[in-house]
């Protein structure tokens, strides 16, 4: 069995006009299938069992598998990690409310202390990653992460750890047709698109 795309449970337009159609449909089609189909490519050459695990098990155990491509596996098999959870976190309209807004509250002192804390450290990412909320020992901390790597992969390679709530992809390919050099107006557009539904519910069973 080989990683399949998932498909969207809403239109490429559902997000306008802070996620532009075309932007979607190409982050969708074109950027997360190239991930599925490196990762599947990869896994050919490695055993078998790999090719087989939900693909949070697999980067969940990235640093301790013993993998011929594991760099190639790093940044392709987290790409398809990364957008499989990224396309569920995005819906217009919900609204932050239960035990994720009250841990936002205690952790960072306000709802707005937390966004300015998301933004800032969004803004001062170097070059292509993710900003994440993560669950760590029942806190809540915001982390970036390099290139496709993301929290389950650890401290060894992606230098955090923890359950990540929800992530924001800041790689160019996510908002550069629309944003253009201002990553700061796609992240603060992203509070108008995060499914706080979603986000509770992570929260909550983890
Ligand atoms: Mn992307």
């Amino acid at each position: 069995m080989s990683y399949i795309l998932p498909a969207l449970s809403y239109s490429y337009d559902s997000l306008e006009p802070y996620l532009d159609q075309q932007t979607m449909k190409i982050h969708h089609l074109k950027h997360h299938q190239a991930y599925i189909n490196n990762t599947n490519e990869i896994l050919k050459n490695e055993d078998k069992a790999y090719m087989n695990m939900p693909i949070n098990s697999l980067i969940s155990q990235l640093s301790i598998i013993d993998v011929k491509n594991k760099i190639g596996l790093q940044n392709n098999a987290g790409g398809h990690a990364n957008h499989k959870l990224f396309w569920t976190i995005l819906k217009l309209g919900t609204t932050l409310s239960g035990n994720l807004k009250i841990a936002l509250e205690n952790n960072f002192g306000s709802i707005e202390n937390f966004k300015r804390e998301f933004e800032r450290i969004s803004v001062n990412h170097f070059g292509s990653g993710w900003i994440w909320l993560v669950k760590k020992n029942k806190k809540l901390i915001v982390v970036s992460t390099s290139n496709q790597n993301n929290p389950l992969m650890g401290e060894e390679i992606s230098g955090t750890s923890g359950f990540p709530i929800f992530g924001l992809d800041v790689w160019e390919h996510a908002y550069y047709l629309k944003y253009q050099n201002n990553r700061i107006n796609y992240i603060k557009s992203f509070w108008n698109v995060i499914n706080w539904d979603k986000a509770n519910e992570r929260f909550e069973k983890k």
